[in-house]
């Protein structure tokens, strides 16, 4: 079984603390949401749909925290709530997609108790849904990838940036149940380095053949033959497939397309917003130490001006499919993501 992310047990919830990998695996329990909140904004739990499944959980405590008897106080109460943890991190939109739903789960109750209920019961099935998501879509893009392929991935899109299983890994783990012989490269994705901490961690921990190469080997191991596939996650996706990740998948696609080298997205329905357009979509900018040092130690001059955007935005064109729950799009995407979400219906 691949690692838990995050869990609700006895009205709180427990999650890896992701800061501490890969030095050491260790659980932290949150009963307020506000914690909940601080621990996406610094990155505790991190990932698209674990901060997604973190904010319904952050809803559920906070239906416990209020103790009012009134519905229009509790309503009240949670409206703040899902502010406060709307805030902590603007790019990917499952965690506006799970605040919202939880949202609509409590205006539909008619008691406080009914509302305390189903607020906690729906954002656990989110939570258990979230695996099954992971699993149809591993089974879904298994079928990409050859026996002996190796296949580089960016950032982390596995069990740690979901509940469990993950999305790209997911589809890694699918494809090796399945019988195939898969192997990894891991890009370190500085600066947080969500690879060599977190990707490299799980892959290692599961027993998955994973070699890990910095950032700047991309070119050099697509060049050499050493890349016969690339999948990653997402934050966002448009209707239009333009796709919003962690900061240099744009430059991995773009050396993958040089190369001839299938690039692709995997990620949960909920990871789609289909109304707005790429200039809408906010990048979050994080903050100059994670570029001027490593850990505690100093790697740039103080003063120095620093750019350091989270995400950026890799265009349909480099996109050779996106692996959904409910199956695989190809370009045209304006008219493969229509039909998907029309099947939905
Ligand atoms: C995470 C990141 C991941 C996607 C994965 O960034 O960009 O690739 O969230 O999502 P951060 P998915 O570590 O800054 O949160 O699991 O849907 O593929």
């Amino acid at each position: 079984m691949s690692l838990k992310t995050i869990e609700w047990k006895d009205n709180s919830v427990i999650m890896i603390d992701q800061t501490k990998l890969p030095n050491s695996l260790e659980f932290v329990t949150y009963t307020d949401y506000n914690q909940i909140a601080d621990a996406i904004k610094t990155l505790v739990v991190r990932g698209a749909p674990a901060i997604g499944v973190s904010g319904a959980f952050g809803l559920a405590l906070a239906v416990l925290q209020c103790d009012t008897k009134d519905k229009d106080e509790l309503i009240t109460y949670l409206e703040n709530a899902k502010k406060i943890l709307f805030q902590t991190r603007p790019t990917a939109v499952n965690l506006t997609w799970a605040l919202e739903k939880i949202m609509r789960v409590a205006k539909n109750a008619s008691t406080v108790d009914e509302i305390r209920k189903s607020v906690i019961d729906a954002a656990k099935l989110m939570a258990n849904e979230d695996i099954q998501t992971n699993k149809s879509m591993g089974k879904n893009g298994s079928e990409l990838f050859n026996d002996n392929d190796t296949i580089m991935t960016h950032c982390n899109a596995g069990a740690l940036a979901t509940v469990a299983y993950g999305t790209a890994l997911g589809v890694i783990r699918a494809a090796k149940e399945s019988g195939k012989n898969i192997k990894v490269i891991a890009t370190e994705t500085r600066p947080v380095q969500q690879g060599s901490r977190l990707t490299a961690f799980e892959l290692k921990h599961d027993g998955i053949d994973v070699s890990l190469i910095p950032d700047t080997a991309v070119g050099y191991t697509m060049a050499n033959g050493l890349v016969d596939g690339v999948i990653v996650g997402a934050d966002r996706i448009l209707q239009t497939g333009h796709v919003f990740n962690k900061i240099g998948t744009y430059q991995v696609a773009t050396m993958a397309k040089q190369h001839n080298i299938p690039f692709y997205v995997a990620a949960p329905l909920s990871t789609f917003d289909l109304k707005s357009n790429p200039e809408d979509v906010i990048i979050e900018q994080r903050k100059a130490s994670e570029v001027t040092g490593i850990g505690d130690k100093k790697t740039a001059p103080d003063g120095i001006d620093v750019i350091n955007p989270a995400f950026d935005m890799t265009p349909p064109e480099l996109i050779s499919g996106i692996i959904t729950e409910n199956g695989i799009v190809k370009p045209p995407y304006n008219e493969s993501i229509k039909k998907l979400f029309e099947a939905k219906k």
